[in-house]
């Protein structure tokens, strides 16, 4: 009786602290996901031009992946393929035209961990122009969204308008939301950030943050683009693109109608302040154009540092709150931009080419108990492997139709042999506004990148990654490299073929000689 009363007693407690064992055995997953951060500009990078300390202790207590690249270089598609585990040909997300918008009745990564008791929630910047589906909840930003006062859409479809600077509320959304959620149930959170996006809008106590620092300009800061008419034809010159009045703020106009017209009384008093002194210094420089080129690609850092600076700040607090809540031991992190970004290389700010600035990503993951602290990975990581890897974490297996591979191994065994992709596949569409980047495809090994651009100036581009890094010598056609030419095109119409681009592979299926 004794014995079968103990026995009844251990059951009653099993059962118990079920859920918790559920819970701990299935982590919880919380990716912070910022846009257009170039890792250029974060200091577990390598960047000089400023400290993210918290991007760094993510980094630092988990893994930090330094060879992350994306299948497109734009946000709506980058959210697609996070969602989906799919190149934009088959997650039907191209571009960010409005009117191709996502269809969110397809399969995704929120659907799946929901089906196994996930709460699920997207939180920010979205920019699908649909409205999610299969989160239990979501607070989007229309469209771009603004810095200041800005419009959030609401489910079931009510946007309201909320005092403060975008990067402070989507943070502040986020923990309201765990401080809500039901804690017998792991969680998949996503905070989407806006932040670092044109315009570069900085929040007030961080203006200025920057002024006492002379930024070096990148060694290719005056690319001439010889041997690479794309680059030529683009549209995303500090120089000429960039706006003055727009981007960098001098005598914007304050009205209503656009994103100068959302300040408070007093953020427009102290960012007029600011802003007042900032168009001084122009009318100092305005007629001399080296010295005009210059001081715009100081101002563009310093706003757009200023901006990753709030940022990193509220990445800051969500670690915070998670310390406070002992969330922390069984949350996995990640942070990731949607892609990354031109810090003057080449003259430019933007992204979209398969160059390597802004084919890359930042993406750092804390696991605690399963990565190592001080974990470092070269492997070619490809956004498509993110849903794959979240699933991973859920003890999900990845579905047939997802197109990644869950890198997850990478992280925690990083000492063994993983079988590894050796080439990487891209295809951007975009064209011609904004920016007039000629679409393209192509693919990058270890050592060497090829680009096949179509549409009006088709043509190829080769570079060797190890002699020419920063990709200013167009080899293609030259003497020497036609065999790895072949090898490199035979390859590409490999990849285009195991990511089933079919229109990829129309296009290289129309010319007569191939490579030419
Ligand atoms: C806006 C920007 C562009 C940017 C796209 C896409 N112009 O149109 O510079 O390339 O967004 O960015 S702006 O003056 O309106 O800011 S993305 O990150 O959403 O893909
Ligand atoms: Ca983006």
């Amino acid at each position: 009786m004794k014995q079968i009363l103990s026995l009844a007693v251990y059951f009653i407690l099993l059962l118990l602290s079920l859920p918790v064992t559920a819970q701990q055995t299935r982590p919880n997953i919380l990716v912070i996901f910022s846009d257009d951060h170039a890792d250029q500009t974060i200091s577990a990078y390598g960047s000089r031009l400023m400290q993210t300390p918290n991007i760094d202790r993510i980094a630092r207590e988990g893994a930090i992946l330094r060879n992350v690249f994306v299948t497109n270089s734009l946000c709506a598609p980058s959210r697609a393929v996070l969602l989906t585990g799919k190149y934009s040909h088959l997650n039907g997300l191209k571009d960010n035209d409005v009117k191709r918008s996502f269809d969110g009745s397809q399969q995704q990564v929120q659907k799946l961990l929901a089906a196994r008791q996930y709460q699920t929630a997207w939180i920010g910047k979205w920019h699908l122009q649909t409205l999610p589906q299969g989160f239990d909840f979501w607070r989007i930003l229309p469209d771009q969204g603004h810095y200041y006062q800005p419009d959030f859409i609401n489910m079931p479809n009510d946007t309201i308008r909320y005092k403060g600077y975008v990067t402070n509320l989507i943070s502040e959304f986020s923990l309201n939301w765990l401080n809500q959620r039901d804690t017998t149930r792991p969680f998949f959170l996503v905070v989407g950030q806006k932040a670092t996006h044109r315009s570069w809008l900085p929040d007030i106590p961080d203006l200025g943050a920057f002024d006492a620092t002379d930024f070096p300009e990148p060694a290719t800061f005056h690319d001439n683009y010889e041997g690479r008419t794309a680059a030529q034809k683009q549209d995303m010159l500090i120089r000429r693109t960039m706006s003055v009045k727009n981007d960098l703020k001098v005598r914007p106009d304050y009205d209503a109608r656009n994103q100068f017209g959302r300040f408070d009384p007093e953020q427009l008093a102290a960012f007029k302040k600011y802003y007042d002194g900032i168009a001084l210094q122009y009318d100092a420089v305005k007629n001399d154009s080296a010295r005009l080129e210059s001081w715009k690609f100081q101002r563009y850092l310093k706003d757009y540092l200023a901006t990753a600076k709030s940022l990193d700040r509220n990445i800051g607090r969500i670690l915070q709150y998670l310390d406070v809540t002992g969330l922390a031991k069984n949350t996995v992190v990640i942070y990731a931009s949607d892609q990354g970004f031109y810090m003057g290389e080449h003259g430019w700010f933007d992204k979209r080419f398969m160059y390597e600035e802004s084919l890359r990503t930042p993406f750092v993951m804390r696991y605690p108990g399963q990565i190592a602290p001080g974990t470092s990975v070269d492997k070619m990581v490809v956004n498509i492997d993110f849903a794959p890897t979240i699933l991973n974490i859920a003890g999900i297996k990845t579905p047939v139709d997802m197109q990644g591979k869950s890198f997850l191994p990478l992280l925690t065994r990083p000492g063994e042999q993983t079988a590894w992709r050796n080439t990487i596949y891209y295809h951007y569409y975009e064209y011609p506004e904004p920016h007039r980047v000629a679409p393209h495809f192509g693919i990058r090994t270890a050592t060497h990148k090829l680009i096949r651009f179509y549409g009006q100036d088709a043509n190829w581009e080769l570079f060797d990654l190890t002699a020419d890094p920063a990709e200013l010598k167009n080899v293609y056609g030259q003497k020497g490299y036609e065999r790895l030419t072949r090898q490199l095109q035979a390859e590409l119409r490999v990849q285009i073929a195991h990511y089933r681009d079919t229109e990829a592979a129309a296009i290289l299926a129309k010319e007569t000689t191939p490579g030419h």
